[in-house]
């Protein structure tokens, strides 16, 4: 399957090396008979400048990879039935535009809902080369070029990419090089002492050796590795406070040994308390990525990035911009989306990310980061992704990368053109289907940005307790009386960490949007929301809706003439969706009914 490329030539012949070799080869397949003049000029980059030169011919003009994102642009103009206004000129806005994969060496995915790893089987890199060809093609269609194939959990044997499987890392990443993408590794902190030496501590000369006599080990087997990437001091995992170092001193010493290669260290900011005791009222976990990074900012070295996830929690369906993206002006910042539907419906439920991350866009220049990094929703089932519409998220997230200000629904449109042939009444019913899926989803899970209702550790299916008494500091506090946790500055002080600017959007629950109210206030269910409504009646109206927009879903979407195999898996997962959808809104409104006793306005069975 080649997804949004189906009209392509099927093949990608394994002779091209080059990423202009690439463009060359599709656009003479897909336009036969039509000459066309690559001008390769390496300053460009990944830019392009696309122009007639006669009648019926194209010069294109960029770097090596330019010239292949101009290839892809045209050609996806052409299917789309765009009339282009020639000369067209595009640069990407982010110059790393990354994709983060979760796979494990013995091939299997953490938060992974599209079958098993594309990279790894049974401890070894072990694929099949033409699904990975074709994977090289719709990255670099969709305008990605870093690709990070293992889990930011480093288990054994994945260290090994490093070491005796460095020859097997270089032969994947030739097969990338034609596409422009360019491989990245997860690595282990602690790597170190595998090898007979007694510490990880990133000050000890011992240890810094190590790290340089590896970058250039592996530098010399894969010349463009785009770097590393380190989750430390995280979830378990090894890291600089161990030997009473700071994150600053830990991912400089790894940056030191990849300077000399042009590499870069990706540092996630995924720190936090994940052993927190729910009596503990002082640890406010939203507040800890701040607390451990804000101040070091501008201590990191040039070719250190860090990676933070978008909220302050952990990719729920509603959280507000990490304040850390607002405040580390001195530091290279990527920013954390992720793709894979962890806690957004396991790629079963229809998910649309794109409007969430115009809205984040919203609060977030985008010169305040320098790349975006997405978690993959990447598989080995036949269409990738799981669910076939899921592909979307990994194509708007390219175009995103690409240009921020893309519009929602243009982009939408284009995957879904590309994607099916559809009349366009066909097509508009889709892209509002697809534009309003998460809003649906929003609706029937956790309310007004509380988050974490969730099945604990699975994360598909409501739980509203399931992690209140638990040790990750996901907590909501519902009692008899109210619901949320107070995160002003009379609360647990998490709003101080905005600038003032943002922090007097939320501050006051008179001003706060609803959807954030239970993230950053704690409020009796007899609340007044501005609409006039009781926060309950709220809860309950949303989860009503939420259900009903879904079955409404459900009926237009089955009703749409998707091609098989599309067809068939699409009406086995709404199947599930309704089943999902018609639990959470059960149990969210018992859970509230039974705890205020407070009954629906509108007498609606809510069952006790
Ligand atoms: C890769 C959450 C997920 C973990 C994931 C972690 C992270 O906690 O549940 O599976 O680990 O985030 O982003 O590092």
């Amino acid at each position: 399957m080649n997804l949004w490329l189906e009209k392509l030539e099927s093949d990608i012949p394994g002779s091209l090396k080059k990423p202009q070799e690439t463009a060359l080869f599709e656009l003479e397949s897909f336009f036969p008979g039509t000459s066309f003049d690559l001008c390769e000029q390496p300053g460009m980059g990944d830019a392009y400048r696309i122009e007639n030169t006669a009648a019926g011919s194209f010069r294109l003009t960029g770097g090596s990879t330019g010239l292949l994102y101009g290839a892809y642009r045209l050609i996806a103009d052409r299917l789309c039935g765009l009339d282009v206004t020639l000369p067209v000129v595009s640069s990407p806005k982010y110059t790393l535009r990354m994709i983060n994969c979760w796979d494990n060496a013995d091939g299997e995915i953490e938060r992974g809902y599209a079958g098993r790893s594309l990279f790894f089987r049974n401890g070894r890199l072990d694929y099949s080369v033409s699904r990975i060809r074709t994977l090289g093609r719709l990255l670099a269609s969709a305008g990605l070029n870093v690709l990070c194939i293992n889990n930011v959990n480093v288990h054994d044997p994945a260290q090994l990419l490093l070491e005796d499987y460095l020859p097997d890392l270089a032969a994947l990443s030739d097969l990338f090089r034609p596409f422009g993408v360019r491989l990245m590794v997860s690595v282990d902190f602690s790597q170190p002492m595998r090898h007979g030496i007694a510490t990880a501590d990133p000050l000890d000369p011992a240890v810094r050796a190590w790290w340089k006599e590896t970058a250039s080990r592996v530098y010399a087997a894969v010349p463009d590795l785009a770097g590393f990437l380190v989750k430390a001091d995280s979830e378990g995992r090894p890291g600089p406070f161990t030997y009473g170092r700071n994150h600053a001193e830990g991912a400089n010493m790894l940056a030191e040994a990849l300077k000399p290669f042009g590499g870069m260290v990706v540092w996630r900011c995924f720190v936090y308390n994940c052993r927190q005791d729910w009596r503990d009222t002082k640890t406010d976990r939203p507040k800890a990525a701040w607390e451990h990074y804000a101040f070091l900012d501008g201590e990191f070295a040039d070719n250190v990035i860090l990676q933070v996830k978008h909220g302050p929690f952990d990719f729920q369906v509603r959280e507000p911009l990490s304040p850390l993206l607002l405040g580390m002006k001195k530091t290279r910042l990527a920013m954390e989306l992720q793709l894979a539907q962890e806690y957004t419906g396991h790629q079963i439920d229809l998910y649309t990310m794109i409007p969430m991350w115009k809205e984040l866009y919203g609060e977030l220049p985008a010169d305040n980061i320098m790349s975006l990094a997405a978690v993959s929703n990447l598989g080995d089932d036949e269409n990738y992704t799981g669910h076939p519409l899921a592909a979307a998220n990994l194509y708007t997230y390219g175009m995103l990368a690409w240009n921020p200000d893309v519009d929602a629904a243009e982009a939408v449109t284009r995957w879904c053109r590309l994607t099916y042939d559809f009349t366009p009444v066909q097509e508009q019913t889709l892209v509002s289907l697809m534009l309003s899926s998460r809003r649906t989803y929003e609706k029937y899970t956790a309310p007004l940005g509380i988050g974490w209702m969730v099945t604990p550790h699975d994360h598909y299916g409501p739980n509203p307790s399931g992690y209140e008494y638990d040790l990750w500091g996901t907590y909501h506090k519902a009692d008899r009386n109210a619901v949320g946790i107070d995160r002003t500055h009379a609360g647990t002080g998490y709003l101080d960490q905005y600038p003032d600017q943002y922090r007097i959007k939320y501050e006051d629950p008179a001003v706060c949007p609803d959807l954030l109210l239970l993230f950053y206030h704690r409020l009796p269910y007899g609340y007044r929301m501005r609409d006039g409504r009781t926060l309950i009646q709220r809860i309950y109206d949303d989860h009503f809706e939420g259900l009903e927009e879904t079955r409404q879903m459900a009926s237009a979407l089955l009703a749409l003439p998707f091609p098989e195999p599309d067809a068939g898996v699409i009406r086995s997962r709404m199947e599930k969706q309704l089943l999902n959808a018609r639990e959470w809104c059960d149990i969210i409104n018992t859970f509230f009914h039974r705890l205020s006793g407070i009954p629906d306005d509108k007498g609606r069975t809510i069952y006790d």
